[in-house]
């Protein structure tokens, strides 16, 4: 691949609702550059971006593929990633990397909630964006009432830059309000035409409403129009660019990339107005030695930098690590140090990547994107950087599971593989998780949705070969005690051998189990119990609270405190006192009333304002509360709100179900409290069936 100077370089994050084309987009792009001379389709499972097999497998995109083109004196590097929200850790990496985005609209489908998302996510993160309503090919797209919506959301940034050439309720073609002209489909081949009769005035009104728009961003320009004076072609481009630079801008153009109609002038207007990776502000990040806040210029002048956005473990080459070379330049047998781990690395292969095809390259240099080979040491989320300027750049937040589920191999064989498997899987994505919880000894798995999750499953089959059960997720109960009581245990064994005696008089007390789970404390008097044997009935009872009476969870929150007892010079010992003090525990929880604790978790919900009333409801059904609510960017609200893990284990799939797919939360612990009495007999006969 040729070697390209930093302003002509392009990084363009495709990002859009799941089914709006934005892979179909990528093979027009390779098809009308020259770049590849026979056209994939999803359905066919002949595109280059969609080539992993859960992606054929689904006719969907699940991870983010680069595809890189050259045109018109331009390299573009392309970031494809996947619609679907429970995916979104894909696309806020490569959010992080870019400097401009496509939004990708289906026009038959209109602007959706979805869509309002994603334009939500480029917005927040302040990237320039040229929105592309594709699929204008289908009957009765409605473009005027698409253009609306979008005035309405975004205001006066949408302003069309493609205007649709409708004939017959048939979408013909566009004229560019840039150039003014128009480009029709006639016998297959798209030529340009004269602008017809029917739209002169429109695009004339139109045309006036760009210029007027590039006017007002600048004082010279504004004097020099309402002078009357004509503003130049280039004054209009150079207009157009702050614009787009600034925000200020949202080009809206149209088109079907099925059909390879708007793919053409939209490369053109990613080259004319987006930004080059030089353009807009420095990347930032800290030096991992003092913490401090440093940036780099994408400049090759500045000591060499890269984030990795991306990584997949192929089961054939090995690591493929993804990244973007934010400063200086990376060749191939040069030492780098993994800044967020302090590990030196010898760089091998380096190449880019067109889907899954490898293509060489002598170096990447600042502002590029590429990727490299067989570093294990390198994963999603972490910088490489020169040894003797270190950085670690800041990358997106991962959004933690919010729904776990427990897996079991089916074969036996596979249990030692699995954990490396599932090692792997999240280190090609931090948004998964796995853990073994220690006392339901299930293996868990965490993702942002059941899709996500059985994607996972998927790739752990076809890349680990490994097939699993799936269960429940078991809520990790407490138990404790309500009333403070005292207790005596009495451990005696004196039948032949060494004989074994403990007497402890113990109290037992709630406490907070919140704060404390668990205090351990004496009053002993005049030696009615050696000093030395306290330890031993600390122990006893640690050991003892392991599983509770009532249903064999963890006892927390409980004061025990040694009060008296009594010991036998000869046959009292540790083993004794241990035994003794579980005794007194037992015969206390005669008396102090035993209860159930359950997980409370803290919710963050993130909904349009339009679903608010529906999931507060929710919440309270869920025996949950709402603590507050505030308003976020893209009328949006974001609830706080508190309720048990046991209501809340589906809660991701509800959530998608109340809001068509579109709230997000975030979950955390925050403290154990009494399970309602008319579930508790319900908890322990679910555990006797689990058994
Ligand atoms: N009629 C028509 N269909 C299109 C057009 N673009 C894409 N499609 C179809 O829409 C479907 C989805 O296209 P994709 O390219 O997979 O969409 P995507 O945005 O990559 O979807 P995800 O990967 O799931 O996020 C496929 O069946 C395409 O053939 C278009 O311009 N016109
Ligand atoms: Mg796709």
């Amino acid at each position: 691949m040729k070697k390209y100077d930093i302003e002509h370089l392009r990084t363009i994050a495709v990002v859009g609702n799941p089914g709006s084309g934005k892979t179909s987009f990528m093979e027009s792009v390779l098809y009308v550059t020259g770049t590849k001379t026979k056209k994939g389709r999803v359905e066919d499972k002949s595109t280059t971006s969609d080539y992993l097999s859960e992606e054929k497998n689904h006719l969907t995109s699940i991870s983010t593929s680069l595809i890189p083109v050259e045109h018109d004196g331009y390299k573009f590097n392309f970031l494809d990633t996947p619609g679907n929200r429970e995916l979104v850790s894909e696309v806020y990496q490569a959010l992080s990397v870019v400097k401009g985005a496509v939004v990708m609209i289906d026009g038959s489908k209109g602007i959706d909630i979805g869509s309002e998302l994603v334009l939500d996510d480029v917005s927040e993160r302040n990237i320039p964006t040229i929105i592309f309503v594709n699929k204008m090919d289908k009957d009765n797209i409605k473009f005027d009432g698409l253009l609306e919506r979008l005035q309405k959301l975004l205001g006066n940034k949408a302003v069309p830059f493609l205007w649709p050439v409708i004939e017959n309720n048939d979408f013909k073609g566009y004229i560019n309000l840039i150039d003014m002209r128009a480009i029709v489909l006639e016998n297959g081949k798209l030529v340009e035409k004269p602008i017809p009769e029917n739209l002169v005035d429109k695009v004339r009104e139109l045309r006036e409403q760009i210029v007027e728009a590039v006017a007002m961003a600048s004082e010279e320009l504004l004097d020099k129009y309402f002078s009357g004076e004509e503003l130049t072609y280039d004054e209009i481009c150079d207009g157009l660019r702050q614009g787009v630079l600034s925000g200020d801008l949202k080009p809206v153009v149209i088109g079907s990339v099925l059909k390879d109609i708007g793919v053409r002038d939209l490369l053109e207007m990613i080259g004319k107005f987006m930004p080059a990776p030089n353009d807009l502000k420095p990347k930032v990040g800290k030096d991992p030695k003092t913490d401090e806040a440093v940036s780099r210029k994408t400049t090759i002048d500045e000591p060499f930098s890269a984030y990795v956005f991306k990584t997949i473990i192929d089961p054939f080459i090995g690591s493929i690590n993804f990244i973007k070379v934010f400063s200086g330049s990376l060749v191939s047998g040069q030492k780098v140090v993994v800044t967020n781990t302090n590990k030196t690395v010898k760089i091998g292969t380096i190449s880019t990547m067109r889907g899954k095809e490898q293509i060489s390259v002598e170096s990447l240099d600042a502002g590029d994107v590429g990727v490299v080979i067989k570093i294990d040491e390198m994963y999603t989320g972490c910088t490489i950087a020169d040894l003797k300027n270190p950085i670690v750049l800041d990358g997106p937040e991962i959004p933690s599971a919010t729904i776990y589920v427990a897996i079991h191999p089916k074969k036996k064989k596979d249990e030692d593989k699995i954990s490396t498997a599932l090692h792997r899987l999240v280190i090609e994505d931090p948004s998964f998780e796995y853990k073994r919880n220690r006392e339901t000894a299930q293996l868990l798995i965490g993702g942002q949705g059941m899709t996500h999750i059985n994607y996972m499953l998927e790739k752990l089959k076809n890349s680990f070969g490994v097939e699993v059960d799936l269960k429940n997720q078991q809520i990790v109960y407490r138990e404790s005690i309500k009333k403070k009581v005292e207790a005596e245990g009495r451990h005696k064994k004196q039948s032949g051998g060494s004989g074994q005696f403990g007497v402890v008089k113990m109290r037992f007390e709630p406490i907070n189990p919140n704060e404390s789970e668990f205090e351990f404390t004496e009053e002993i008097h005049g030696g009615s119990v050696p000093r030395g044997y306290f330890p031993a009935v600390e122990k006893g009872l640690i050991d003892t609270f392991q599983k509770g009476p009532l249903a064999g969870f963890p006892v927390i929150g409980v004061k025990a405190t040694l009060y008296d007892g009594s010991y036998h010079a000869v046959d009292s010992n540790e083993i004794s006192f241990k035994l003794a003090a579980a005794l007194a525990f037992k015969n206390a929880c005669k008396t102090c009333v035993p209860t159930i604790l359950e997980p409370i978790m803290k919710l963050e919900i993130i909904i349009k304002d339009s679903y608010v009333g529906d999931v507060m409801g929710d919440i309270n059904k869920r025996r949950g509360q709402v603590l507050g609510m505030n308003p976020m960017f893209g009328g949006k609200q974001k609830i706080i709100a508190e309720a048990p893990e046991a209501e809340i284990i589906s809660y991701t799939i509800d959530l998608m179900a109340m809001t068509q797919g579109t709230g997000v939360f975030q979950r955390e612990f925050v403290r154990y409290e009494e399970v309602p009495e008319y579930l508790k007999e319900k908890i322990i006969s679910s555990l006797n069936e689990d058994e």
